[in-house]
Formats: structure tokens, sequence, C-alpha cells
């Protein structure tokens, strides 16, 4: 199953092992193993698969996924020996003749599965792994390629970091091929999947407008993810600080300090549980968003470790806003730093007082001293006073007093964020977004402090609003801020 003649195609070809899988699947996006095969054991890829670059539905570009040379040297023997014998054809005659002189035959099975879509005309991607030395027997493939006369790119990929044969590589293969250039499967992002591309249309003239028009729909399409992604951040935010954990008590319950300190307890589990529930799914939206839903090892596990460390003292000293900016931030945005909360109950009504009181303890006990993760919630009771209703006592919980929790949350996700759109999707190692590592450097990771001031302040405008239980506040230059902070993200600008 092939695309149209129309659609530009290239045979990504070299020796095995050297990363070809792995750069196609960063190229097109495609985390599942099920569809490219990546492997440290040689041979995998066996046949001659098709890799389509499909957006919206249409293919814009065929790459195919080949075995590689096995057996270079005594195939371009061959054709030497036939290219005597017929001096005054094209060299790619000789390529011809041998790959039909040898089809569906296993002495080069190899050379005929990816010669054959290159004397169809498709260009040649060639990779070689530039961390392993130049050798004189790599020149018998390159030479088969270049007889080949078809439009041709070098790919230089470094498997192995510190060790480095770049330059050496650079010089033989600049006899052999158009261009050359460095594309590192596991690091490459979206700027250098997009110089790749352009490579490509400069080697290949006749394709040159379907693959400009290829560039321009991906542009296009990525910044239209951005959109989205701001959109799973500003959605997170509003969840999480609408969120009240409630609990019914009956008088009878209230008026019992046992029974008290149960509740306040269990209050504060579900609150915390529903927290990471919602962050977890945020998640999984934003790992979608960027096409690594496939694959297998985004598990649960990456989904709990994210869910453990939400209210652990190293993410709040990792992520939020520090003391100095953040009691700026409230009073720029009309309210001083936490004075938001304990519109509580006080002691007016049954019982209430005593459950907050009880709350803030088992906080303070759960993380001592000047903890940052204060889990203190506001716990306003129903009706204006809090009163008793029919029913018993409805006590809410959240979200916690400390003014810092929408930033450490929005944090998180620029966090998250950044780990997803740098992930190349090549890569085959278990994907964990490891927040615990990134706090245990013990420095500010967080991206919030370097908001602009009026950014800052529309944020904590809106922040403020929600956690007063505020219904749907004004959110486009919460948006636009969000967005920002994302292509900032994206451009690899330092945080
Ligand atoms: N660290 C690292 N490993 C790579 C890179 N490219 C490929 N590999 C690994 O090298 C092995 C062979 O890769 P694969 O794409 O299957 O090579 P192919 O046989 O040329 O298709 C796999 O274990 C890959 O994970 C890279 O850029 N960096
Ligand atoms: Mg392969």
């Amino acid at each position: 199953m092939t695309a149209p003649a129309s659609i530009p195609r290239f045979a990504v070809v070299g020796r095995v092992n050297k990363g070809k899988s792995s750069i196609l699947a960063t190229l097109v996006e495609e985390a599942s193993n099920e569809r490219i095969r990546i492997s440290a054991v040689p041979g995998e890829t066996t046949l001659c698969q098709p890799i389509p670059l499909v957006l919206g539905g249409e293919t814009l570009l065929e790459f195919l996924d080949t075995p590689g040379f096995n057996r270079a040297r005594p195939a371009l023997d061959w054709m030497i020996k036939r290219a005597a014998k017929r001096p005054e054809a094209a060299k790619i005659e000789a390529v011809r003749a041998f790959v039909e002189e040898h089809r569906g035959k296993r002495e080069f099975q190899d050379e005929c599965l990816l010669l054959e879509p290159v004397i169809d005309g498709a260009g040649i991607l060639y990779v070689v792994d530039a961390s392993k030395p130049f050798r004189p027997d790599f020149t018998a493939e390159m030479e088969i390629l270049r007889w080949t006369g078809r439009p041709r790119m070098a790919l230089i990929n470094l498997i192995t970091e510190g060790s480095d044969y770049r330059a050496e590589w650079r010089q033989h293969l600049g006899e052999y091929f158009n261009l050359t250039r460095e594309f590192n499967a596991h690091q490459a992002r979206f700027a250098e999947r997009i110089r790749l591309l352009t490579s490509l249309a400069e080697i290949d003239e006749a394709r040159h407008p379907n693959i400009a028009k290829t560039i321009q729909i991906l542009g296009r399409e990525w910044a239209q993810r951005r959109g989205r992604a701001a959109d799973v951040i500003l959605q997170l935010l509003e969840t999480c600080l609408s969120y009240r954990a409630t609990r019914t008590l009956s008088r009878e319950e209230s008026g019992r300090e046992s029974a008290r300190g149960r509740i306040s307890r269990e209050l504060q589990e579900d609150y915390t549980r529903r927290i990471k529930e919602i962050e977890a799914a945020h998640h999984r939206q934003m790992v979608a968003l960027y096409r690594h839903q496939d694959y297998e090892t985004v598990d649960d596990e990456s989904f709990n470790r994210l869910a453990t460390e939400l209210f652990s003292e190293e993410t709040w000293q990792a992520f939020g806003l520090p003391p100095a900016q953040l009691a700026l931030a409230g009073a720029l945005a009309g309210a001083a730093s936490g004075a938001a909360v304990d519109l509580a109950t006080g002691g007016h009504t049954v019982g209430m007082g005593t459950v907050m009181g009880t709350i803030a303890g088992a906080a303070g006990v759960l993380l001592k001293g000047k903890s940052l993760a204060d889990l203190k919630m506001k716990i306003p009771g129903t009706g204006p006073l809090g009163q008793v209703n029919a029913g018993g006592v409805v006590v809410k919980a959240g979200p916690p007093k400390n003014p810092n929790f929408p930033w450490v949350l929005l944090d998180r996700a620029f966090f998250q964020f950044e780990q997803i759109v740098t992930r190349a999707h090549g890569r085959r190692d278990v994907f964990v977004i490891d927040f615990a590592q990134m706090a245990r450097e013990g420095q500010r990771i967080g991206r919030s402090g370097h908001l602009r001031t009026e950014e800052r302040r529309v944020l904590q405008k809106w922040f403020l609003l929600l956690a007063e239980g505020k219904s749907q506040p004004e959110t486009g230059p919460v948006y636009e801020t969000i967005a920002r902070v994302l292509e900032e993200i994206e451009h690899g600008a330092a945080s």
C-alpha cells in the first residue's frame, strides 16, 4: 500500500542499526513500536515499510523504511562489471540490471529491496552513525547510491554520546551526496524536523513545491496544537481551583470531636486525591495531543509518580512563585496574598471553626516546620454562615490556603509540557516525567517566576476569582499568557 505517485517519496537507507527507523519515527511522530519497529537487535526491519507523513487525513510525504545494505561490495562489483560491458549507458542502467537479475533471490535480497523504489524515482536519505568511525567499506554502498543519480542526502546520527567522528564522516559523505545534515533521532525537536524537510526540498527540485506545502501545513498544525495545549492547562487550573471536597455531618457528629477529626482527615484525603486525578487526566490529554499516547510505556506508573509528587515539599520548592513575587502578584491583583481565605465560618456556626482548626492542624503535622506545601483548606460552610440544614452540616474543603497552590500547579503543567514537547518519538525507553528528580536539585525551576509583571497580575486575579468560587471569569488574557509561555518553551528558551 503506497501513496500516489505525485507524493514525494524518500527511501531511508544505510547499514543496519544506524537509527534509520528511529529517525523516521521522530520525523513523522510515530511513538508506537507496533508501527515503526525500533530495536537494538540488528535485522528487525526486514521489509521495505512505507511510512507516510499524514496530517489531517492527507498523506503529504512518504518515506520507505528499508532493511539497509547487507552486501554492498559484491553488489557494486557486479554493477561495475555490467557497466564495463556498456560504457555508453548511464550508471543507473547497471543498477537497474542488478535489481532485475537478483530480484526474488536470497543473495542480494536487502539490496534489491532498497534499490527498487529508488529506481522507481524515490529520493534517498542515507543514514550513518558518526559515533563510530568511518571505514572504507562504506564507500561501496555510497557509490551505488551515487550511481542511481537520484537526489540524495546524507544524515548524520550520533547514537553514542562521547564518541564523535562527524568531521571525518562529513569529508567522505561530501563526495557522494548532494547535502549532508545532522539529525539526532533521540533529540530532534520540531524545528529540526522542519529543517530536515527543508533540506529535502533543496535536494529535490522537482518535489520542492510539494515539500514546501508540507512544511507550511506542519507549521500551522503545530501552532494549533499549542493553542489546544494552552486550553488544556487553562482547564486544569480552572477545574482544580473550583473543586471543593464535601462531606455532610449530622448535627450529632458535628458536635463530637472524634467525628470532626475523622471527617476532616477524610476531606483532606478526598481533596488531594481528586486534585491529583485531575492533574493526571490533563497530563494524559497533553500526551495524546503530542502523539505519545500509543507509546506503550506512557503507563500508569508515570502518572502515579506525577501524582504522588504534587503535594511534596520538593515540588513546592521547585515550583511556584518566590515569596516576594507572590506577595507582589497578590497586591497587584487587588488582594493581599492569602487574604481571600478564611472566609470560613469562624466559630459562629456549629462545629465549623473546630473542623477548620483540625484540618489546619493535621496539615501542620503532615508538613512540619515552615512548610510551603501547607494544605490548610478553605472551609466555607453552606449558606451565609455555614448553617445547619435539614440533612446535617455540609462541610466543604479546598482549595489550599497557600496562595502558591495555583502557581505550583501552573509550573508543573509547564514542566510537563516541556518534557512532552521535547520528547522525540523515535525514543523507545520509558517516558517518565520525573518531578522529584528535578526538585532534588533544590532549585526553583518553575517558569512562573519569569513571567512579566502584568502577566502575573492577570493570572493572580483569575486564580483569586476561581478560588473564591466565581464561575467563569474572563479567560482571554490568561489564555494569551499561557500560550506565550508554551511558545517560549517550544523554542527552547531557558526558564
Ligand atoms: N541514544 C541513541 N540511540 C539511538 C539513536 N538512534 C537510534 N538509536 C538506537 O539504536 C538502535 C537501532 O536503531 P534503529 O532505528 O532500529 O536502527 P535501524 O536498524 O537503522 O533502523 C536502537 O536501539 C535505537 O534505540 C540516537 O540518536 N541516540
Ligand atoms: Mg530499522
